[in-house]
């Protein structure tokens, strides 16, 4: 007999961490970790099995196919904006080929089981394009079909594999005879720049937020790549867990569409550093802008509208900005460093 489990990929990445974190609280949730690289032993134990494996190794998934009655992916895996500009081919690879591979095992797992199988998808604010910085802050708060002008390779993929989801999920086969249901549940939600407490983030444009607070609480001098007025959305980790539990658990007749934008609290730069100097008096914060970076952070909007999700699945963030740093950034970054 296969055993039923959750299925997350890129679980060492900062997301995969705090949900596997979320999902091991519950003892009656099997979770099946995959990721190229390992994590912290706790972490790992606590999982029903930890593969190191790639998601481009179709025999993996095929093993993974005939070991486990998979009823949920979590599918994190992925090469974020900056690290896919200098690695374009490879992040085309494992961020397009490597979602279909996962697409294409909920749709075989689904057949075996007979029942559909929720793809939960990180998606990005990368999808949007705004063409300069007078059209950025004309647009405000961006909706989900505005804007899909991604200019980075990474906004690229996740923008054709939100496509590639909803095909699965509503025009799979569509010319056959008898169109049948692919089984996949895709759901996606865009997310704002994370910031976690616990882990650093990695190949990430929105990354300075979560540097510049980790560094003060080690007392080391920051340069920030973006200038003081670059603003995008943020949201703290907690909430990005919360955002893709929530999601996976809504009943699907609520869904009117498959992407939903999700967001927290919308920051510039110069006013991150107003925060961590407050926090950590004496921080040497400067901003040595990258020109390159900072105009991929300038075509993303400001912020995002997240109406659809509030209506349709009851989302709402748990941390504004306040809170996010008064009560989770700062006490647990200054207590990992102490
Ligand atoms: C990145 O910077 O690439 C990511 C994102 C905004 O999706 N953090």
């Amino acid at each position: 007999m296969r055993k039923p489990v959750v299925l997350v990929t890129g679980a060492s990445g900062e997301v995969g961490y705090g949900l596997i974190d979320k999902f091991t609280e519950n003892p009656d949730l099997e979770v099946v970790a995959l990721d190229l690289k390992s994590t912290d032993p706790k972490l790992r134990d606590r999982c029903h099995a930890w593969i190191k494996g790639d998601i481009l190794d179709e025999n993996l998934l095929q093993w993974l196919v005939s070991e486990y009655e998979i009823h949920a992916i979590y599918h994190l895996a992925a090469l974020l904006s900056t690290r896919a500009e200098f690695t374009p081919d490879t992040a085309h690879k494992v961020n397009v080929e490597g979602t279909l591979n996962l697409i294409k095992l909920a749709h075989e797992q689904s057949r075996w089981h007979g029942n559909p199988v929720r793809f939960l998808f990180p998606s990005s604010i990368a999808v949007y394009g705004l063409p300069d910085l007078k059209t950025k802050a004309a647009a405000g708060r961006v909706r989900e079909q505005d804007w899909n002008l991604p200019t980075t390779m990474y906004g690229c993929n996740k923008c054709y594999c939100e496509q590639l989801g909803r095909y699965y999920t509503s025009f799979y086969q569509q010319l056959s005879a008898e169109p049948l249901s692919s089984g996949v549940d895709f759901r996606a939600v865009r997310f704002p720049g994370l910031i976690s407490a616990i882990t650093m983030p990695s190949g990430g444009t929105s990354d300075y937020a979560a540097e510049m607070i980790h560094a003060a609480a080690q007392g080391e001098p920051y340069a920030c790549f973006v200038p003081e007025e670059a603003r995008i959305p943020f949201m703290v980790m907690p909430d990005a867990i919360k955002a893709l539990i929530q999601i996976a658990e809504a009943p699907a007749d609520n869904l009117r569409q498959r992407v939903y934008n999700v967001t927290s609290f919308s920051m510039t730069a110069g006013e991150m550093r107003d925060r961590v100097v407050a926090a950590f008096p004496g921080a040497e914060m400067t901003f040595k802008p990258d020109v390159k970076r900072t105009g991929i952070v300038n075509t993303w909007p400001e912020e995002v509208d997240d109406t659809c999700a509030r209506e349709d699945w009851g989302w709402s963030p748990e941390y504004g900005a306040d809170r996010a740093f008064a009560e989770y950034l700062i006490p647990t970054i200054s207590q990992r460093y102490e």
